[in-house]
């Protein structure tokens, strides 16, 4: 099984699912039904109140199957592995005692690259629950689209989620081609990606990645900008264009996060906040000395404004590491993706960390140094980069699947696993847990059921 449960006590014999009606407790029809979607059957599921919020115990004996959880996420979880125990048609008996190492266990998908079809982001969230990841960041901005309907601001849309052309090949190359790209997500279809990735114990982090990142909306509000009038861009790589950072531009942020905040429930809202260039603030520096701050500080500041926001309205901030300052409210949540250095740090300043540190999570690196890899960014994170992994004592960590090089979906499966399902052992049964790479083998069949293919172990 991946993740592979804390305590697991396998006795003989099978049990076969059949018509006999479960006992479902109160306020667990809704575990039930998804039970009955994801597994064909509904054990007897009882809401206890007792052990770890995610904890659940799961009893298989000849004649039925018991699963007792303090909290529907428990339940979900439950039903994870029984979907990952049972084949054809029968289960084995089992009494399974389960808990999570990490409360945060995540997984990122950049949208933004390549707009990806709804169908697959709700994939998306399916082979997350199979693998009790519970956080599915979504990355929905960035210099290359904007794709996520914002009401008030329809130009974010109308101009910011289409591109000209695309970079081809590597970005060293320099080669862009003029095929038009785009796509976004209503906010109803939001919310129901919301409310079906709830239903499967998965909450949606939304990311709107600010003050750098921001070509796609400068494109469609070049107010926004410090003057270039950028076209959405169709190239990869950090980009010199960034928010001016005026009373405007920063109630038009507050704006945007308001519409964010109001689809999607989750107490946490992801402000971006890395690869910030300075270049526009230091030859226009007006704004920083009107502040009274060296344009170097200016990032500082307009991050300690939209995160005194986010937090005015009942949410917790995260940042990515570069973000992280003196006098950052501490409440806020750090994501360490340059280095788990970066981590410690912020953990030094009093913030929660989430370790994503590219050397070790993040799936748009090469798994491989052989000849027949997919293109990819660069770098090597293999299988067994990611199995030496240990995060530490921290909220959590995520896999990351940046896309510049991923543009479709089975691009996205190949990079993902097996390395977010290693990743997902390391959240879930923590670091070093026994028979990874077989595990991981025999996962492959059904991952490959489901129709995500990654790159085959032998
Ligand atoms: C750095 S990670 C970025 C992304 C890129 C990624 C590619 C981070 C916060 N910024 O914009 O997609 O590297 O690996």
């Amino acid at each position: 099984m991946i993740p592979l449960p804390r305590n697991v006590a396998r006795s003989d014999g099978r049990w076969h699912p059949g018509a006999a009606s479960p006992q479902v407790s109160r306020g667990a029809q809704d575990a039930a039904d998804l039970a009955r979607e994801v597994l064909g059957y509904v054990p007897d599921l009882a809401l206890d109140g007792a052990g770890d919020p995610e904890g659940y115990r799961l009893h298989v004996g000849h004649d039925g199957a018991e699963l007792r959880a303090a909290t529907v996420a428990g339940l979900q979880h439950g039903i994870a592995t029984l979907r990952q125990l049972g084949q054809d048609g029968s289960v084995p008996c089992v009494d399974i005692d389960d808990a999570p190492h990490l409360p945060w266990r995540g997984a990122l998908l950049d949208v933004a690259r390549w707009y990806f079809p709804i169908d697959y982001l709700r994939r998306f969230v399916d082979v997350l629950a199979l693998h009790k990841l519970n956080r599915f960041h979504l990355h929905l901005t960035d210099d290359q689209g904007w794709r996520i309907e914002i009401t008030r601001y329809p130009r974010l849309t109308s101009i910011g989620s289409r591109r000209a052309g695309s970079q081809v090949g590597h970005a060293r190359d320099g080669v862009i081609n003029d095929v038009p790209h785009g796509g976004y997500y209503t906010q109803d279809e939001l919310r129901g990606l919301v409310r079906y990735a709830a239903a499967r114990g998965v909450e949606i982090v939304p990311e709107i990645d600010f003050p750098g990142h921001t070509t796609a909306a400068i494109a469609a509000h070049p107010e926004l900008g410090n003057g270039a009038t950028p076209d959405v861009s169709r190239r990869w790589g950090v980009h010199t264009t960034v928010l001016n950072a005026q009373p405007q531009t920063e109630q038009f942020c507050k704006n945007v996060l308001d519409e964010v905040m109001d689809v999607f429930p989750s107490p946490w809202v992801h402000l971006g906040g890395d690869e910030c260039p300075t270049d526009e603030w230091v030859a226009a520096p007006h704004r920083a000395y009107e502040l009274g701050l060296d344009p170097a500080r200016l990032q500082a500041w307009f991050t300690d404004e939209l995160v005194a926001h986010v937090r005015s309205r009942g949410r917790t901030a995260i940042v990515w590491d570069e973000a992280v300052h003196a006098g950052l409210d501490p409440d806020t949540v750090a994501m360490a993706w340059r280095d788990a250095v970066q981590g410690e740090r912020a953990g030094d300043l009093g913030h929660r960390v989430i370790m994503t540190p590219q050397q070790r999570t993040y799936f748009d690196w090469y798994q491989d140094d052989g000849p027949d890899e997919p293109l990819a960014i660069h770098g090597l994170t293999t299988l067994a980069d990611v199995f030496g992994f240990d995060p530490g004592d921290v909220l959590g960590t995520q896999g990351m699947l940046w896309t510049e090089y991923l543009p479709t979906p089975a691009a996205v499966d190949y990079m993902a696993f097996p390395r977010l399902a290693a990743l997902a052992d390391i959240a879930w049964s923590g670091p070093g847990a026994p028979d990874l790479l077989d595990r991981l083998r025999d996962h492959q069949s059904l991952l490959a059921a489901l129709g995500v293919h990654g790159r085959p172990i032998p």
